[in-house]
């Protein structure tokens, strides 16, 4: 009898049985991964470019500790999803290369310059929020690898959206200039947040099979809304005002209606022609250029040691 791997890939799909890097796997599911996980990791390192940006400049002891955990988490989130992309069988060399040469996309959101303190307060709340609405249905991704990574970075995300949130809350809580800040801010981050889920369902050509392959569990409409629905009663905990004349709690569907998303600027942004998107990858290059003496020092200290070892065996 043959046996159709296609079959028991799908099967193993349908059982929520993970896919783990030794199994079969069509082709297009593997390169599917590939780009989802390796966007999804140049996002985490290219966004540690606009809070960077902020970490010398923190008001306060306490907020510069938490800013900093806050990126270098970051970091650590971009290094566990590389692996993960790297079971996949594409080199990191390979995908640091696609992102440097502008090749590769990341988020669109890293694209928007960071022009206040109040602005590390909205990417906590908003950026980190929509990441999480996003990340947390990931946990359960068919991929074994990037399920697992899904898990630690959606628990540290969890503490980046409530360190945003609080800054918010101080924000509000204080004087009337720095109100303004936060409201400030919150105009400007409102929209590219909710662009953050990627294009409406009806436009978006890769959800339909990846929802099959059970790679994405909620399509990019649906978590756009539940972020919506979940983060108004906030904006009003905050007393700020959410920049949609047309937002309004729908009773008869259970949700916020809200206005039409400027898809022109999402796609202008994507396409690489966004605010900062130049200087964004131009930090990029610089510091893996900058960094060439590093990773040549630690070549040469692994190959002593190796030669060290080898001629010990001999030796002995
Ligand atoms: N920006 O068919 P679609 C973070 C692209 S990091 C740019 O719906 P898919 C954080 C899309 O790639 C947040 N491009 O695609 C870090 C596709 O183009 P290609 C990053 C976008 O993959 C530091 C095309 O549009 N999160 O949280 O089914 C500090 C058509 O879209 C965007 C992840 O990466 C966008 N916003 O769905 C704070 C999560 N949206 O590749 C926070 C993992 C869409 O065909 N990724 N595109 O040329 C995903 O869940 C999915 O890849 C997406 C898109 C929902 C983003």
């Amino acid at each position: 009898m043959e046996i159709n791997l296609e079959d028991i890939f799908q099967n193993k799909i349908d059982n929520e049985v993970k896919i783990e890097p030794r199994d079969w796997m069509p082709e297009k599911y593997r390169k599917t991964l590939i780009r989802q996980i390796s966007q999804h990791a140049h996002s985490e390192i290219v966004g540690m470019l606009p809070e960077g940006n902020w970490i010398t400049r923190a008001p306060n002891l306490r907020r510069k500790v938490a800013l900093l955990a806050k990126v270098q988490d970051e970091a650590g989130h971009g290094l566990y999803l590389y692996s993960a992309a790297e079971t996949l069988g594409m080199t990191r060399d390979e995908m640091y290369n696609e992102l440097h040469t502008g090749k590769a996309k990341y988020s669109s959101i890293f694209n928007y310059p960071t022009l206040s303190w109040a602005d590390m307060g909205a990417i906590g709340w908003l950026v980190d929020g929509a990441a999480i609405m996003n990340q947390v249905p990931l946990c359960r991704t068919s991929y074994g690898p990037y399920a697992r990574a899904m898990v630690r970075v959606c628990k540290e995300e969890s503490f980046h959206q409530r360190q945003g949130y609080e800054i918010m809350m101080s924000l509000c809580n204080g004087t009337p200039e720095q109100k303004t800040m936060a409201q400030d801010a919150l105009n400007r981050w409102w929209w590219p947040s909710i662009m953050m889920f990627g294009p409406n369902d009806d436009n978006s050509p890769n959800s339909a099979q990846s929802m099959k392959w059970k790679i994405k569990r909620f399509s990019n409409d649906e978590l756009r809304q539940k972020f919506i629905d979940v983060t108004i009663p906030q904006a009003e905990l905050l007393g700020l005002t959410v920049p949609d004349k047309d937002l309004k709690w729908n009773e008869a569907r259970g949700h916020y209606d809200f206005g039409i998303i400027n898809w022109d600027e999402f796609n202008n942004v994507v396409a690489g022609n966004g605010p900062c998107n130049k200087q964004r990858l131009k930090a990029r290059v610089d510091a893996w250029n900058n960094g060439e003496w590093v990773r040549d020092a630690a070549n040469a200290y692994a190959q002593k040691r190796k030669n060290r070892v080898k001629s010990g065996q001999q030796a002995a």
